[in-house]
């Protein structure tokens, strides 16, 4: 008797523990009431401080989404702004909840730096930029000559690995942040310069005139980028998870920033008053640690998918990038909503 008591009180203890480790992080943002995103401060159409001071751009948005998600605040964010190099440690120490900071998942950083990515927002690709008169058309053409490249980047390996398996003869010429790559390359120290095509794109704009220069019609690598939380905090994980999956999924039911008070209010579709954690529906939000109106808000605050990719980087932005295999799965993309249920 004395003894299934005992281990009764030691089952409920750790019951009890595991029940705080598991509500560590989200319940530390709820007590703070602010959300700490690591973010990107100069790559405008996914992280970059506009005129007013504000953060912008695809990854502050989901930033946005995240702390309506948990907050009910989609302005009750701090954002960090973190070079390629610092984001390992940002993430490890504890510093920032989220990284959300153009960085593609790879299997060494979900085993060396410790991160969870959760599901991939923006898929890309390597790309190179060159001057249009600079005589360069293939990864060929750079034997001799010379690439910019940023460090702490999936960037510079994929470029070192690909052209020297190519036995293409170049000199790498590595920077640590991009603005000063950029003015380098511009100034002619390099011959062409690389990165995530979509930074290529969004970088061009910056340059003395942009349309000297190209992008090569090739792409090196994989680089899906998305969301990452550290190791071990699984209920985090899960919040960041689900609320890029809310994004995606409210695209896929028409649920946009204009219609949903709407939908909440009179939609039928029982997968959409889920969503919406509408009056009655069943609690599959909650179940998540958060409120009902969790993904309510955040849509309110920065509409589905879609309209995110649209106003910041799409026909609504200056950058006018295609949907591409960013498009939803019904439309031949890589886009897919997990189901709420
Ligand atoms: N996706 C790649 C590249 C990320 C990256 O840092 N890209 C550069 C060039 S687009 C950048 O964002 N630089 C911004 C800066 O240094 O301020 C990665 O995760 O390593």
């Amino acid at each position: 008797m004395v003894r299934s008591v005992r281990i009764l009180a030691v089952l409920s203890l750790l019951v009890a523990a595991s029940t705080v480790l598991a509500q560590g992080r989200l319940q530390e943002i709820k007590n703070r009431g602010e959300l700490r995103c690591g973010v990107n401060a100069t790559l405008p159409g996914f992280g970059f401080v506009d005129a007013s001071g504000a953060y912008q751009g695809f990854d502050v948005d989901f930033c946005k989404a995240i702390a309506a998600a948990v907050l009910g605040d989609a302005n009750a964010v701090v954002y960090r702004p973190l070079t390629a190099g610092e984001r390992p440690t940002a993430l490890q120490s504890g510093e920032i909840d989220v990284l959300i900071r153009n960085t593609t998942r790879t299997s060494s950083r979900e085993s060396d730096w410790g991160a969870n990515f959760a599901p991939t927002t923006y898929y890309d690709g390597q790309g190179f930029m060159v001057r249009k008169d600079s005589g360069i058309n293939s990864l060929q053409d750079f034997e001799g000559r010379s690439v910019c490249v940023q460090s702490g980047t999936t960037t510079e390996t994929n470029l070192g690995t690909t052209l020297a398996g190519l036995g293409i003869d170049f000199t790498p010429v590595i920077f640590e942040t991009a603005p000063v790559l950029i003015a380098a390359y511009d100034d002619g120290q390099c011959d062409g310069w690389t990165t995530d095509t979509s930074g290529l794109v969004s970088y061009q704009q910056q340059l003395r005139v942009p349309d000297d220069h190209k992008i090569l019609p090739v792409v090196i690598s994989k680089e899906p980028l998305g969301p990452a939380v550290l190791h071990g905090d699984d209920q985090w994980y899960d919040v960041v998870t689900w609320t890029v999956f809310a994004l995606f999924n409210a695209e896929e039911y028409g649920v946009t920033q204009a219609n949903v008070d709407d939908l909440r209010a009179n939609a039928q579709d029982p997968q959409v008053l889920r969503l919406l954690g509408a009056p009655g529906s069943e609690s599959y939000v909650q179940a998540l640690g958060l409120s009902a109106d969790a993904f309510y808000n955040a849509i309110k605050a920065v509409g589905n998918y879609g309209e995110i990719f649209d106003r910041n980087l799409g026909a609504g932005s200056v950058f006018g990038l295609e949907r591409g295999i960013n498009a939803q799965y019904y439309e031949g993309g890589l886009i897919y909503g997990f189901p709420f249920n």
